[in-house]
């Protein structure tokens, strides 16, 4: 009779461990918005048809102020433009910045942005000095605009 160990086996490979390389993304503490306080789109007009593909956004702000990225600055903060795409998930992290989710680190309140012609939806989301949003979250309403060529 072949007694084979399995029992030994199976501890053998439990004792392995496998380092698997893990992102965590770095939690910082998210900065109180003032009660009041709103992000909202001036413009385009929520549903509106514009002529692309350069649109022009207007950010607006009610009860806070706007300053550039890097230095906390009181009750201030900086845009970030969400193109076609969800609010982030973490609202413990730094937004990241792709194409997707474009920051205006320099305190600006208007952006040109290049649309291919279709549906769109656009989203400002305010951010601290760390690109962290605010607590509670400072969001845009979700608008949809239609670009033409
Ligand atoms: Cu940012």
């Amino acid at each position: 009779m072949i007694r084979t160990s399995r029992k030994a086996l199976l501890l053998a490979v439990a004792a392995v461990t496998l380092a698997a390389p893990l992102v965590i993304a770095q939690t910082l503490p998210r900065t109180p918005a003032p009660a009041g306080a709103s992000v909202y789109v001036i413009s385009p007009a929520n549903g509106a048809t514009v002529k692309g593909p350069q649109v022009t956004v207007l950010f607006g702000l009610k009860g806070m102020g706007v300053s550039p990225a890097g230095m906390p600055m009181g009750a201030t903060g900086h845009h970030h433009l969400l193109i076609d795409s969800a609010l982030p998930t973490n609202l413990a992290t730094p937004m990241p910045a792709n194409d997707q989710l474009v920051h205006f680190g320099k305190g600006q309140t208007e952006a040109t942005v290049t649309l291919k012609p279709g549906k769109h939806t656009l989203q400002l989301v305010l951010g601290d000095h760390n690109h962290v949003p605010f607590d509670p979250l400072l969001a845009s309403d979700k608008i949809t605009i239609t670009v033409t060529e």
